[in-house]
């Protein structure tokens, strides 16, 4: 006999979940094509202007927002900005504290560690990138009488969210870099967010500029990044 499609359990409503089941050659091959092209995907720092379409960015944010969240809270806001007004007013105040960061707050061995990357304070891509989506976490939520209620694991669901959509950015042949100048709270007042949103991360997303060179970095092996109880 068939299953119901839909059940109450505790009252709520359930659906019944279709698995689209892979033969276990199919799983090996579809995993190291994954592996494959998410190998491919690097952080890009340089930026063409070329315009891409909002729809791609509907649909990037579509697929971040799929990710798992506590208590399915969904605790995240993504801002996405192609005005070129404000733009310049993000790329202006997040300059002026990495000036601040890179002269004084960071220690030596932090910009030591970055030397591989060749960054410095200047961030042109927040300009020339022809979309930014800055990811605000919301800490609480409004009841309708004005209640505040907490939202759960607020970090692990909005760090989901964010590997998600530098996932589907990737996926939609573009490029991004995620960029956390610190402080970040310039961003909820250009954008004027509300009180229960704080800045998370910033990701601009297009093309990279031609020819644009990235470090020649390794990643770390299997064996380096697991542990195997079998
Ligand atoms: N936020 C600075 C510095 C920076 C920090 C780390 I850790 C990086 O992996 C890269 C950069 C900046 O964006 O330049």
């Amino acid at each position: 006999m068939k299953p119901e499609k839909k059940i109450l359990i505790n009252g709520y409503k359930h659906t019944l979940f279709e698995q689209d089941e892979l033969t276990e050659s199919e799983m090996i091959e579809e995993s190291d094509a994954f592996y494959q092209f998410m190998n491919q995907r690097r952080s890009i720092r340089e930026f063409s202007d070329k315009s891409i379409p909002k729809e791609v960015i509907d649909n990037v944010i579509k697929a971040a927002s799929t990710a798992p969240s506590g208590a399915h809270k969904q605790p995240w806001t993504f801002c996405a900005v192609s005005n070129s007004g404000l733009k310049k007013k993000i790329r202006i105040a997040a300059e002026k504290e990495e000036k601040e960061s890179y002269e004084s707050r960071m220690s030596d061995k932090w910009l030591e560690d970055l030397g591989p990357l060749a960054t410095d304070e200047n961030k042109p891509f927040l300009e020339k990138a022809p979309w930014l989506i800055i990811v605000f976490k919301r800490v609480f939520e409004y009841r309708k009488d004005g209640h505040k209620l907490n939202n759960y694991y607020v970090n692990e669901s909005v760090g989901l969210a964010c590997g998600m959509l530098i996932t589907a950015i990737h996926n939609a042949g573009l490029v991004t870099v995620t960029h956390t100048p610190s402080p970040m709270h310039f961003l909820t007042a250009i954008l004027d967010r509300p009180d229960n949103e704080r800045p998370f991360m910033i990701l601009p997303i297009g093309y990279s500029k031609y020819p644009t060179y990235v470090p020649d970095l390794d990643r770390k092996s299997l064996d380096e990044v697991s542990e195997f109880y079998e």
